[in-house]
């Protein structure tokens, strides 16, 4: 069984955007994906970082949250944006599995995850 390490919480600069941010990893952050609680890339959003860039390997461990509930967004996101040439899968239930939803190419913007049935629905996720 995988326990997965916990991201630590960026500190907040005060000019700063006033959404949440997370981290994958220790060092040179790079964004990677951005959820939203609602349709088109609004209401609350959380903001991911991860120290390497997205690979093309599916098994790429460094990429995955096990439990959003972590940070406030299990079965929460609306809407989502990958960044940096990352793409994303969604599963249902926590620490992966099944019903997921497949691996969606590089930059695919998803602005109504109610289209695929998966709106308010992802409670882990794997990036590659
Ligand atoms: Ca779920």
């Amino acid at each position: 069984m995988r326990i997965d390490t916990k991201p630590e919480q960026f500190a907040c600069d005060d000019d700063s955007e006033s959404e949440a941010r997370y981290k994958l990893g220790a060092s040179s952050p790079e964004l990677v994906l951005r959820l939203h609680s609602g349709y088109n890339y609004s209401g609350s959003t959380l903001a991911v970082y991860a120290s390497k860039p997205c690979t093309p390997a599916t098994d790429d461990e460094g990429h995955r949250i096990g439990n959003l509930g972590d940070y406030g967004w299990d079965d929460r996101a609306s809407s989502l944006s990958t960044y940096n040439e990352c793409r994303i899968k969604m599963h249902d239930p926590l620490s992966y599995g099944s019903p997921s939803y497949d691996w969606f190419y590089r930059h695919k913007d998803l602005r109504y995850l109610s289209r695929g049935d998966w709106d308010e629905r992802m409670s882990s996720l794997q990036l590659t």
